[in-house]
């Protein structure tokens, strides 16, 4: 990486509009990190139990306080955050800071219930700003560079959080938002950008209207795709990377711990994305007992923020599935695996545990099919029935789409270990999205 800077040290967190990183990538050693980790989490922890009833009265549940908590191996003793207690606090109960000091609402909806609520001072846009900036600096993107943003702009973080970072870069931003695919392809052609920032399942919108327009998806300026918000696959990046030849990486985040920007693959050695750890302190936990697992095993991300101001959050449950391992292209960050689902997409069909993500590696290795599909349960009797939908390319004569649907529910089976019926429908009717894509369409009876 040719952009290196040292970090600052500086944790005083009253005074300075921006902690100092910038844009910039942190060669900091591991030691340094581990010290500069452990400021930021006492100064965080503090002003949750000082500011925020929620958390005060967590703590003294536990029997807690924060001068407890004096090195990274006591966030263990910290309460779990998770959605449920942002709903309980809806809207602002939990900000550490007056509600005028907030100058940025987002929210999730979710699929039940209230939204969940987040906010930002001026000096968390700012850190977000500049994380989002290495972020896409990391993945390849430069100063100078149009960058494309079909993110939306609203409540959801993804947007608002791609802009400022890429003209905090100092990128020319063309803020499109989703939808209106046939002007996201016009402009890609007018512009010319050198990155673009979306989900990878409409991203795959695009390139398919590119096609239907004569255009060969080659042909344009983009160089990178910085994709994220939803799950997608290996197989994915390959068929995005052939049908393009642009770098597609992977960007990871979430609104209740900032928005995009938590972490970031690298362009250069797309293997995985490195977590911005002088941000975000992770754990991985089993879900089930809530105790930490084994290092490199999978469980559930949790994370603890270190510099936000509004709204801090303690071992926040992202219910995000992945593993955590060394750091390549920045040596003292830990990195963390693609994401393979969350535990809120698991279906378990007759026992066992599948994600969409898994049906989509075999959906993508089938030549004839193209990358959208869909996982639909059904419960005609007392058993789950799981109906995977896939629509071919071009249209199929119905004894191919037999011999093709056999062969996939085969596959299905033995590779993943579950019954599924797959059902080839027409070219271009299975439901596209222009943000995260809905894998799951769950039609069984309400309890
Ligand atoms: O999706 C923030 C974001 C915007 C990230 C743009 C990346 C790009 P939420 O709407 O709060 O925030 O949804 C967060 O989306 O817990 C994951 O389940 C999923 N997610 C986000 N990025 C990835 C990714 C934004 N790269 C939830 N791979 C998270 C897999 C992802 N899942």
């Amino acid at each position: 990486m040719g952009l290196m800077t040292t970090t600052s040290h500086d944790t005083d967190q009253s005074t300075r509009p921006s902690l100092g990183e910038g844009t910039l990538i942190p060669t900091m050693s591991l030691d340094e990190l581990r010290h500069v980790q452990t400021e930021r989490l006492r100064t965080t922890v503090r002003a949750a139990y000082d500011k925020i009833p929620h958390y005060r009265k967590a703590f003294e549940d536990k029997g807690i306080h924060p001068d407890d908590i004096r090195s990274l191996d006591d966030v263990v003793k910290l309460p779990l955050t998770g959605k449920a207690d942002l709903r309980e606090n809806y809207p602002f109960g939990l900000f550490a800071v007056p509600r005028e000091q907030v100058v940025r609402i987002h929210a999730s909806s979710g699929t039940t219930g209230r939204p969940t609520v987040v906010g930002y001072t001026k000096r968390d846009i700012d850190t977000w700003a500049d994380l989002v900036a290495r972020s896409i600096r990391f993945a390849g993107g430069r100063p100078g560079d149009i960058v494309h943003v079909a993110y939306g702009y609203g409540l959801f973080t993804g947007g608002l959080g791609a802009h400022y970072g890429a003209e905090r870069l100092g990128c020319t931003v063309v803020p499109v938002s989703g939808g209106m695919t046939d002007r996201q392809v016009q402009l890609i052609q007018d512009f010319g950008p050198q990155v673009i920032m979306l989900t990878p399942s409409y991203f795959l919108s695009l390139i398919d209207e590119m096609d239907r327009r004569g255009i060969d998806p080659h042909s344009t300026s983009l160089r990178v795709g910085i994709f994220g918000a939803e799950p997608w696959t290996e197989q994915m990046r390959a068929e995005i990377e052939g049908r393009t030849g642009i770098d597609a990486v992977d960007i990871y985040g979430l609104s209740e711990v900032m928005g995009p920007g938590v972490g970031q693959e690298s362009g250069e050695t797309k293997d995985g994305l490195h977590i911005w750890e002088d941000h975000f302190y992770p754990e991985v936990i089993d879900p089930d007992t809530q105790e930490p697992v084994a290092e490199g095993e999978v469980g559930e991300l949790v994370f603890t923020s270190l510099t936000k101001e509004a709204m801090p959050v303690l071992r926040y449950r992202t219910r995000d599935l992945t593993r955590l391992s060394p750091g390549t292209a920045v040596p003292s960050m830990r990195r963390m695996e693609r994401i393979t689902g969350r535990s809120d997409d698991l279906m378990i069909i007759r026992g066992v545990n599948v994600f969409p993500t898994q049906i989509e590696e075999h959906v993508l290795a089938e030549t004839a099919l193209s990358p959208y599909f869909q996982c639909v349960l059904t419960q005609p009797g007392r058993m789950v029935q799981l109906t995977v939908l896939v629509e071919p390319h071009e249209r199929m004569a119905a004894s191919e789409a037999a011999t093709l649907a056999h062969r996939l529910e085969h596959t299905i089976k033995t590779r993943i270990g579950t019954t599924a019926r797959v059902e080839v429908r027409d070219p271009g009717t299975i439901e596209r999205s222009m943000g995260k894509a809905r894998r799951i369409v769950d039609e069984r009876p309400k309890q």
